[in-house]
């Protein structure tokens, strides 16, 4: 008897959870903004909100190729959740290309941080030599506007930045991604441009690691490679691509485990692997997100009021225009074995 009222509880339980977010303004798997294409969304809790930074689609004309010039965007908006019953606020255009005196195209996935009292924006952009680099911008607000710095991040190269701020106060960035991100031109310490990487049966390339500075506009020491290792501590090879790091690299902390997430690229999905180290190595643990619609694929984890979530993007508001994005969530759980609950 007593079993049959638990199941009862647990079903009607369940079934009130689901009929939540039916009946909220924002539901999972439906495009949050919808009259501008977002993509890329890195989320953070500042000042008791959801603020969401992502890249800003925009169809510039430029021809599709593999190195991703057609994702030609020109500035960076922000959007912010109070609560999921409520419309996403629009924060509006927050940095413009025109106004980052070093960079030329291209402004790729974004991060934000708070620290010292100041809003960090980390953001990838193409120089004048088409060389991507990592920016920072500062504002007093999370919703910008954001002044970006003279030059580029001394040091930075490649893409997808992700500042990751342990309970301990330290900084990191995670960053770089491969093909149009030009990690594989970049492995010997200088730029070779079509340079291929390594072969089918070596280890596949990692994210990189850096500690940020306490004033988190530099790089304060060297920049490491992550090494990702399979569940019997051997490198994910090359060839491996449902498991290689392709881009779009984002750490958590949850229950003193680094959580680090990442695109597999071609193979299209969001995988994860942990650690007890911010700085790695992190074994490889399993899929969190399928393929979506559109070829890239990219998150962010974030945990609100008690709950996390991932934001994510597709291409369904362009009819599956992979350069044309929109920012999505879906809630997610830590299993009690560690393991994250796949989102499909
Ligand atoms: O939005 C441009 C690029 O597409 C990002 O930097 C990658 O992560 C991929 O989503």
């Amino acid at each position: 008897m007593r079993i049959a009222i638990l199941i009862v509880c647990i079903v009607i339980l369940s079934a009130s959870c689901s009929k939540d977010y039916e009946s909220m303004e924002l539901k999972p798997g439906e495009a949050l903004v919808t009259d501008n294409y977002t993509a890329d969304p890195s989320a953070h809790v500042f000042e008791g909100k959801i603020y969401i930074y992502p890249s800003h689609d925009i169809d510039t004309g430029v021809a599709d190729s593999n190195d991703g010039s057609h994702y030609d965007m020109k500035d960076y908006r922000v959007y912010s959740i109070t609560d999921f019953n409520s419309p996403v606020i629009d924060h509006g255009s927050v940095l413009k290309l025109e106004d980052i005196p070093w960079a030329s195209r291209q402004l790729w996935a974004p991060d934000a941080a708070y620290k010292n009292g100041k809003y960090y924006f980390y953001f990838p952009a193409k120089d004048k030599d088409g060389l991507f680099r990592i920016g920072v911008a500062t504002s007093d607000k999370p919703d910008g506007p954001f002044k970006a710095q003279p030059k580029p991040i001394e040091g930075s190269f490649s893409m997808d930045p992700a500042v990751f701020i342990d309970d301990d106060g330290a900084a990191y960035m995670y960053f770089g991604g491969l093909w149009g991100g030009q990690l594989e031109s970049w492995l010997s310490g200088n730029y070779y441009p079509g340079a291929l990487g390594p072969k089918p049966d070596e280890p596949a390339i990692g994210p990189r690691f850096v500690r940020m500075s306490d004033d988190m506009l530099s790089f304060d020491g060297p920049i490491k490679e992550i090494s990702l290792l399979d569940e019997e501590g051997n490198p994910i090879k090359a060839s491996d691509q449902e498991r290689w790091f392709f881009e779009g690299a984002w750490v958590h902390k949850y229950k003193n485990t680094y959580y680090l997430t990442y695109s597999t690229g071609p193979t299209h999905l969001i995988v994860y692997a942990t650690s007890d180290k911010p700085e790695g190595p992190f074994t490889y643990r399993g899929i969190l997100l399928l393929p979506v619609s559109g070829w890239t694929t990219h998150h962010s984890t974030v945990e609100y009021n008690g709950q996390w979530y991932l934001f994510y993007h597709d291409s369904t508001l362009s009819g599956g225009k992979s350069h044309l994005r929109c920012v999505k969530y879906s809630p997610i759980k830590h299993n009690s074995d560690g393991t994250l609950k796949l989102v499909k």
